[in-house]
């Protein structure tokens, strides 16, 4: 990343429910773990979040729970704040689309502007109707099969196994949320974005941007069919009023994909009030080269980012583009003995992220079974089995007990002062293994400057697996009764090692790799990126030994009851 400066967002996630594994995996652990990266190289970053409020997601909800959208709104927020807390998740900022101060403004401002620019055309058109309640069914409120491929039980605005766009013409057999029954059509007027307009910004952004391969095509095909108009409001009581002087958009909000994006800048400018004193500092990030945006977002919400977003930033003109936009795949589940799935609330398959916490569960070790399994290239499946075996393995043989027995040999048999590495007495199985150190840290230098975490994490188990290696060949605890300024040398090796281990760790695991290098008496936040490579020459003393990690078990943190469970 060039940039001086960088601000790094991740989806809004609506604030109609707790946070699962799906969620975290998705986008906010990824851009966790860059964000850390990039500012253990000296980056100032910003990372910005907050709850998306707004659309029927939210009404559907606060129907179902008989409070009002503004109550699930704040209720959920709350919540899922703890959740990312809980995971060592931290945002600069995380704001609220209903609640912010900024927001309704900034995204009114933003609809005046594309307004006036012609950007807009308002168009008399069809939308599904619930004769039953008299009321018009944007989006979820109607469910029915993709036009496009079938897949039934899909939400009125997007197929979830294809992606496509829903509307009337597309969406079959349409049903409405709110009664259950057959959903008619009728006419309404709204304010449709011509993104045919935009059709060349788009492809010149995707040209020069970062994403990855399977983003690409997919927003190459959408190019290639030709990008239409969109409605931009929507018949509905709860959201941002259409900010028109025109009768026909009285009772009208804007369409939650519209303002939802704008909740990037309107939480920015939160920030800076909060931290500079003043919120039009939020241009030095959005309007300056100086700083890289890059959103983080799970795949379904692709042609928002990709195209609609870039659409309406570029017809602006006054933004910055994003950079990048990392997108991961969807995250399905499978329980021990059953099919992979997709994870839903309703089917209750969900592996919730407050209650693997409540149990016990330790973050660091969910963020390294996400990490490894992350959906970046391809959709994957978490299963909860496999969490507890790559726990086990991975994180408790292969680096705990690496680090374990290597501190408490040493303070055992040398003291507490690690023995300096003396150059010329290095053999050649030294020097090898001391290259595959700054190898590993160019090699996740590299993989994480384009946010591939998964590439980045398996790099430093393979590192972690040959420090294994080094310490079995060397074993030094035979060669203790022979040679103790051979045991010493090994010694030092392996604990310059479990220090590089230590530092390179921390964006991946935060909370292993602060107690780790507290039994070097380290300070985790002290340590720069390139620190990792300094070696005993940080000036390591050995403090108390601490288990890294912890054995699970399956039944620990989930039981088959839960696992059914309605929440
Ligand atoms: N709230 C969708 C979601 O939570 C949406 C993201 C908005 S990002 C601007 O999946
Ligand atoms: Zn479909």
């Amino acid at each position: 990343m060039s940039s001086k400066r960088l601000l790094v967002t991740a989806a809004l996630p609506y604030s109609n429910g707790r946070l699962h594994v799906g969620h975290i995996a998705g986008c906010y652990l990824p851009a966790d773990i860059f964000v850390r990266f990039e500012r253990m190289r000296g980056k100032e970053v910003r990372y910005v979040c907050g709850s998306d409020d707004h659309g029927v997601a939210i009404k559907i909800t606060a129907e179902k729970e008989g409070k009002s959208p503004a109550e699930v709104a704040q209720y959920y927020s709350d919540h899922q704040k703890e959740d990312f807390a809980g995971m060592g998740i931290h945002f600069d900022v995380y704001g609220s689309t209903s609640r912010t101060k900024y927001h309704f403004a900034r995204s009114q401002e933003m609809f005046m502007s594309l307004f006036e620019k012609g950007y807009f055309e308002k168009k008399v058109s069809e939308q599904f109707y619930d004769e039953s309640k008299s009321a018009f069914l944007p989006d979820r409120y109607v469910k029915g099969t993709c036009g496009y491929c079938d897949t039934p039980d899909q939400n009125g605005d997007q197929c979830e196994n294809c992606g496509k766009v829903l509307d009337v013409s597309t969406l079959k057999d349409a049903v409405s949320v709110l009664s259950g029954n057959k959903a008619t059509v009728r006419e309404t007027t709204h304010w449709f974005i011509d993104l045919s307009k935009s059709q060349g910004a788009v492809e010149e952004w995707l040209k020069e941007s970062e994403v990855r391969d399977h983003t690409r095509k997919y927003v190459s095909g959408l190019l290639s069919s030709g990008l239409v108009q969109r409605s931009m409001t929507r018949d509905l009581d709860w959201g941002i009023p259409v900010p028109l002087d025109d009768p026909e958009a009285a009772g009208k909000v804007l369409y939650v994909w519209f303002d939802a994006p704008i909740g990037y800048i309107s939480n920015t400018e939160e920030l800076c009030e909060e931290r500079d004193g003043d919120s039009e500092k939020f241009t030095e990030w959005w309007k300056s080269e100086d700083c890289g945006i890059y959103h983080f977002i799970g795949e379904d919400n692709t042609i928002f980012h990709c195209v609609i977003w870039i659409a309406m930033l570029s017809a602006e003109g006054t933004y910055q583009l994003p950079k990048g936009v990392f997108v991961n795949q969807y995250l399905n589940i499978q329980f021990p003995d059953k099919e992979a799935e997709k994870i839903s609330k309703s089917r209750g398959n969900a592996v919730w992220i407050g209650d693997y916490l409540e149990k016990g569960g330790s973050p660091d070790s969910l963020r390294y079974y996400l990490t490894a399994i992350a959906p970046e290239r391809a959709r994957s499946v978490f299963k909860p089995d496999d969490l507890v075996q790559r726990n086990n393995t991975d994180l408790a043989n292969v680096i705990g007990n690496f680090v374990n027995r290597i501190l408490s040999f040493t303070k055992k048999h040398v003291g507490d002062t690690p023995p300096q590495i003396e150059e010329s007495k290095l053999e050649e199985v030294d020097i090898r293994f001391r290259a595959l150190r700054t190898q590993t840290h160019r090699t996740v230098t590299e993989l994480l400057e384009g946010a591939q975490t998964k590439g980045a994490l398996e790099a430093i188990m393979e590192y972690a697996r040959a420090c294994n290696k080094y310490v079995d060949d060397m074993a030094p605890w035979a060669t203790r009764k022979t040679d103790m300024a051979r045991t010493e040398l090994t010694l030092a090796v392996a604990i310059e090692a479990i220090s590089f281990l230590g530092v390179i760790l921390q964006p991946f695991l935060p909370f292993t790799s602060e107690k780790l290098l507290r039994m070097l008496s380290l300070s985790a936040d002290k340590l720069s990126w390139d620190d990792a490579l300094q070696g005993l020459a940080l000036g390591v003393t050995l403090g108390d030994t601490e288990i890294l990690f912890s054995k699970m078990e399956l039944s620990d943190w989930i039981s088959e009851k839960e696992q059914d469970k309605e929440s």
